[in-house]
């Protein structure tokens, strides 16, 4: 582990906390005013970004600070995210299920904070657990375990971050990134779909791409999921989104796997990038050079851009 890790790690006050969390919540406030990010323009809870010249994905964390660590060192991650022109991208899903979600969430604020044009913070259905509630969420205990006493106030200034976290990221003629999934309607142009005024459509939106997953469903186009919110979405939602926003794969996380998952004929991977809750599977996360992204068709063709860890 790298000398700023073990920084990062060590016993973390809750002023130190509370100030990192709000700090990170001031910059993402300042980068929705200014609608932007270094080679990259956003526009509320989206981001559209031009290929970078290295990018890392990573997905879900789930409170597993050793597995974070791993792959934030093999990166070299201080090396990488001080060239403005790299982005790494969390695909949400940062906290509960795990030991050590207070850790998690503090060490990606921090890399946010410290490389705010390099980091890009995505939002995870566990991120919005205030609008779609459900049983696993157990951040409000982790903190009260960690510093010791019940924060109502600490808990409320982080549903004020998690508000802030990026929907969709979308990577110039190659990738569409969000946690979960894609709503089964669409229509052009997709910036006014994700950022529709009314507060209903944004909650349907927000639901499908937090919570859904892709499934081969034959002749359907969606059906009910197993999960307490979303669907599960077919093929053809996959192609038709891709179509509309000129991209070739559509990058997710929000399942376990073996580090990666190619589905639906070879235009969706998912990616999942912890072990400490999910010993029956494999961590992974992305890495590809410039060339690499754009050399790509399909999914399938970055199935050999994951690397696992150990
Ligand atoms: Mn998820």
């Amino acid at each position: 582990m790298s000398s700023s890790l073990v920084q990062f790690s060590n016993k973390i006050s809750s002023h130190e906390f509370t100030l990192t969390i709000t700090n990170t919540i001031e910059i993402l406030e300042t980068e929705r005013k200014t609608n932007k990010i270094q080679n990259g323009k956003i526009k509320g809870n989206c981001i559209w970004l031009q290929v970078p010249e290295n990018l890392a994905v990573i997905g879900d964390i789930h409170g597993d600070l050793q597995s974070l660590y791993k792959i934030l060192d093999e990166i070299n991650f201080e090396v990488f995210l001080a060239n403005k022109n790299n982005k790494i991208i969390f695909l949400g899903d940062y906290i509960d299920r795990g030991s050590n979600s207070v850790a998690v969430l503090y060490t990606i604020c921090k890399l946010k904070q410290t490389y705010p044009n390099s980091v890009i913070l995505m939002r995870g259905n566990h991120e919005a657990s205030e609008e779609f509630p459900f049983q696993s969420h157990d951040l409000p205990q982790r903190i009260t375990e960690y510093f010791g006493e019940q924060n109502d106030k600490m808990y409320s200034v982080i549903l004020s971050l998690f508000r802030l976290l990026t929907v969709m990221v979308l990577v110039e003629d190659n990738l569409l990134l969000v946690h979960g999934g894609l709503a089964p309607h669409i229509s052009e142009p997709v910036e006014e779909m994700c950022f529709p005024t009314s507060k209903n459509n944004t909650f349907l939106l927000l639901e499908d791409m937090l919570w859904n997953d892709p499934r081969m469903l034959g002749d359907k186009k969606w059906e009910t999921s197993r999960r307490p919110y979303g669907k599960h979405f077919g093929v053809d939602i996959t192609q038709k989104w891709l179509d509309i926003t000129h991209t070739k794969a559509l990058v997710r996380g929000h399942e376990p796997c073996n580090g990666f998952r190619v589905d639906h004929d070879g235009i969706v991977l998912t990616l999942f990038s912890c072990k400490e809750s999910y010993p029956k599977f494999e961590a992974g996360y992305l890495y590809m050079k410039y060339n690499e992204i754009l050399s790509i068709h399909n999914a399938t063709d970055m199935a050999c851009h994951v690397r696992k860890i150990a």
